[in-house]
């Protein structure tokens, strides 16, 4: 039996690559974040699943990485856990460097002394290209615009020296956003079909916005964590671009949102600037040639079908917060 360790497995991705490698009979250890509120309803339909085993860990605690690692000595090691949120990243700096880049270097430092044939999955993100012009692909130049992709930049060059100082199976992947259902209520496009949900039942009234104008490249995180299993079950290591191909607006993703519900955003969108970001990322759109040709990965979700998936979700569960509300009332 094939064993993985997943760091950020509650998260939207970790998530749906344990359901992957869960259904390819994989022994899956998730390292979770101690936190005095629960953190695990993404992975909760799983919980009695035998092959599932959550430990508790942290990116900032080398100890616990260290004996996680040590003990199960994986095959695989999926490295997903960070401080994600770019906005958020401007505020909190340093606690972002701290998780989301020195936390990469203590995964593989981990792996380096007590498991160093385990093969080292890093997430990397298009947020490296920052303001290098579309379409990017793993020769572009990185231009890195907040605290985040700053660290992002930090794990990834990481990722590469240990893979050439040490000859340890470490692969990138430099991932364009990647939404779902499960995604995170304060990125933009969940905050969108979530209010839009709201709206609809009379639950909310507005949906306030900063920037509508940058574009990006957004997959179905059920495809791009099926990218990620495939990139560590692959011949060799390497830095491989996740993306669709096709870039689109926040602009274009409210209309496509709202119109699905007989509605103009206009009607419901208001401006905040405290939703600007100091240095904006204006325009991500990928070329994932590299990952099609070497690992057979192609998305499967359009652009429509995600939103759609995304809307009628939300749609269910404003629903069900309606139904609560009448109940209490
Ligand atoms: P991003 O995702 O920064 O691309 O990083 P996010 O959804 O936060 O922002 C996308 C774009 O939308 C604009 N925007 C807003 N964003 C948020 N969050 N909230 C708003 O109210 C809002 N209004 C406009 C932003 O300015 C931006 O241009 C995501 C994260 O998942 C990273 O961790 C990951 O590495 C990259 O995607 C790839």
């Amino acid at each position: 039996m094939k064993t993985a360790i997943i760091t950020g497995i509650n998260g939207q991705v970790g998530s749906y690559l344990t359901e992957h490698l869960l259904e390819d009979s994989y022994k899956v250890y998730g390292i979770i974040r101690r936190a005095s509120s629960l953190n695990t309803q993404r992975i909760d339909h799983l919980y009695n699943n035998p092959n599932l085993e959550l430990v508790y860990g942290d990116m900032s605690d080398a100890s616990s990485l260290l004996s996680v690692i040590g003990d199960v000595k994986p095959d695989t090691l999926f490295h997903l856990a960070a401080q994600s949120h770019v906005r958020t990243s401007f505020d909190i700096p340093e606690y972002t460097g701290d998780i989301t880049g020195l936390g990469t270097l203590r995964c593989l430092e981990a792996i380096r002394k007590t498991s160093p044939k385990t093969r080292f999955y890093n997430a990397a993100t298009s947020e490296l290209f920052g303001s290098t012009s579309p379409p990017q692909n793993e020769q572009t130049h990185f231009h890195p615009r907040s605290p985040y992709a700053v660290a992002k930049m930090y794990g990834y060059w990481a990722t590469i020296n240990y893979r050439e100082a040490y000859q340890m199976f470490c692969t990138n992947g430099i991932v364009f956003n990647t939404e779902s259902p499960r995604r995170g209520e304060t990125f933009v496009t969940r905050k969108i079909t979530r209010a839009l949900g709201r709206i609809i039942y009379d639950l909310q009234q507005d949906l306030v916005l900063g920037n509508l104008d940058s574009k990006r490249d957004w997959s179905h995180a059920k495809d791009s964590s099926r990218a990620m299993k495939m990139m560590l079950e692959h011949d060799h290591p390497g830095d491989y671009c996740i993306a669709t191909g096709e870039s689109y607006s926040i602009r274009e993703f409210l209309i496509e949102a709202f119109e699905m519900c007989n509605l103009n955003y206009q009607d419901y969108v208001k401006f905040d600037s405290r939703y600007l970001r100091p240095s904006e990322v204006d325009h991500l759109r990928g070329d994932a040639t590299r990952a099609r040709k070497e690992l057979g990965w192609e998305p499967e979700y359009s652009f429509k079908e995600l939103v759609k998936e995304m809307v009628e979700a939300d749609l269910n569960l404003a629903k069900k917060e309606y139904v609560l509300k009448i109940d209490e009332t």
